[in-house]
């Protein structure tokens, strides 16, 4: 691959080495050749046409939404937890289509507070009994309940593997098998398991605009690595969340295909390890990455003007911090056409310096691939700036 590398400012481990993006396409013109200049062009003729491409080439077709049949019911009876401080939900969601029925559970840690309050979904793709307990007999850094109930968030989470199982089953198993016929994948771009995940959240905010103890406007949803990966997809398809918050997402996700950063992930190794996350069509664009008439700052730019915060880590190499933080700078058009700021930031930032001027938050944290609670505490600190707890 050609390497196009601009030297950057010496100022630690991965600044030093600083590349800035080359030949990447093109945000703000149109297939036709236009450039777009009011909000009104982008979306009418831009965003629509940057969310065929991404769903025809990357993420594939949904042949479902909300579905007719979807109920909720309490799958445990309510309970106050927490030394008091959070109303404990337990919610069993049930859907079922043309081939079959599905179901799932979720928790819900609702701060006990008077005025309904905002809330972040984890989409969690860890052990779900180590993570994400209900009981809280276990505790996770990777989901801290109490620290976000804290703050005055709900603690919302669920696991991916409940919506679908996270290793190619065809569409034999999870949602898929009960909207799709046997067999019906073949020759088609249809959705892929980060896009079924990623349906799983929405399924989840319809619950939470149906309860009054929480302010649907102000619902972040968020991710770690494959669930980073998600949380975009999350948000670019459900514009009810009011903010998607990508950890450390990498490669499909928030970082650029045209950087060239090669301790990275590349397309050809994710299509080949995991190619039932994707429509079919990317894997034909393995080893393509310099030809790519697409990339990921226009996924993130679809998220305009609504807020997203990308995160990475220092020794995370493989999901390449740059790539991650560049997508936020390239997709910034879209926030100024709203007359809004993207991601303010003169240069890539050292790590545990956080950008959240704009409407696109960034942060290096200092360590290894994870989500941890200095990184809740960013996408916590970024909602408060933006008045989510209506103070
Ligand atoms: C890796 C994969 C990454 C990332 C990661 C994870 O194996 O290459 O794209 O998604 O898994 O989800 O932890």
């Amino acid at each position: 691959m050609k390497k196009i590398f601009l030297l950057a400012g010496a100022c630690g481990m991965l600044s030093c080495l600083a590349a800035e993006p080359r030949n990447v396409p093109e945000l703000m013109t149109t297939a036709k050749g236009e450039k777009v200049a009011s909000v009104e062009q982008w979306e009418k003729v831009r965003a629509p046409e940057l969310l065929a491409t991404f769903t025809r080439e990357v993420y594939g077709r949904r042949v479902v939404e909300r579905p007719p049949q979807l109920s909720f019911e309490r799958a445990e009876p309510d309970e106050v937890m927490m030394d008091g401080k959070a109303l404990r939900k337990r919610i069993r969601v049930n859907y079922g289509g043309k081939y079959g029925k599905g179901t799932f559970v979720f928790t819900a840690f609702i701060p006990r507070q008077a005025r309904p309050a905002p809330a972040f979904v984890l989409i969690c793709n860890r052990k779900a009994a180590d993570n994400i307990d209900p009981t809280r007999a276990r505790k996770s850094d990777f989901w801290p309940a109490e620290r976000i109930v804290e703050r005055g968030y709900a603690a919302i989470a669920f696991w991916n593997g409940d919506i679908a199982p996270d290793w190619n089953t065809g569409n034999r198993e999870g949602v898929f098998a009960c909207f799709e016929a046997p067999g019906a994948r073949k020759g088609t771009h249809l959705w892929g398991t980060l896009s079924a995940w990623a349906w799983g959240a929405s399924r989840v905010m319809d619950w939470i605009e149906t309860e009054p103890l929480l302010d649907a406007k102000h619902v972040g949803v968020v991710g770690h690595s494959r669930g980073g990966k998600t949380a975009l997809v999350a948000g670019v398809y459900d514009t009810r969340f009011a903010m998607s918050c990508s950890n450390d997402s990498g490669c499909g996700g928030a970082k650029l295909n045209h950087m060239d950063l090669p301790d990275s992930e590349h397309i050809a190794r994710i299509v080949r390890v995991f190619p039932y996350w994707f429509a079919q069509n990317f894997i034909e664009w393995a080893n393509l990455e310099e030809k790519l008439p697409f990339d990921q700052h226009q996924f993130v730019a679809l998220l305009a003007p609504r807020l997203v915060a990308i995160a990475s880590a220092s020794e995370d190499a493989w999901a390449g911090p740059e790539g991650e933080y560049w997508s936020g700078r390239l997709a910034s058009p879209a926030w100024e056409l709203y007359g809004k700021k993207g991601l303010v930031s003169d240069g890539f930032p050292g790590a545990d310096k956080p950008l959240q001027e704009g409407c696109i938050s960034y942060h290096m944290r200092t360590g290894k691939h994870n989500l941890t609670s200095y990184d809740w505490d960013r996408y916590l600190d970024f909602a408060d700036r933006h008045g989510w707890r209506g103070e």
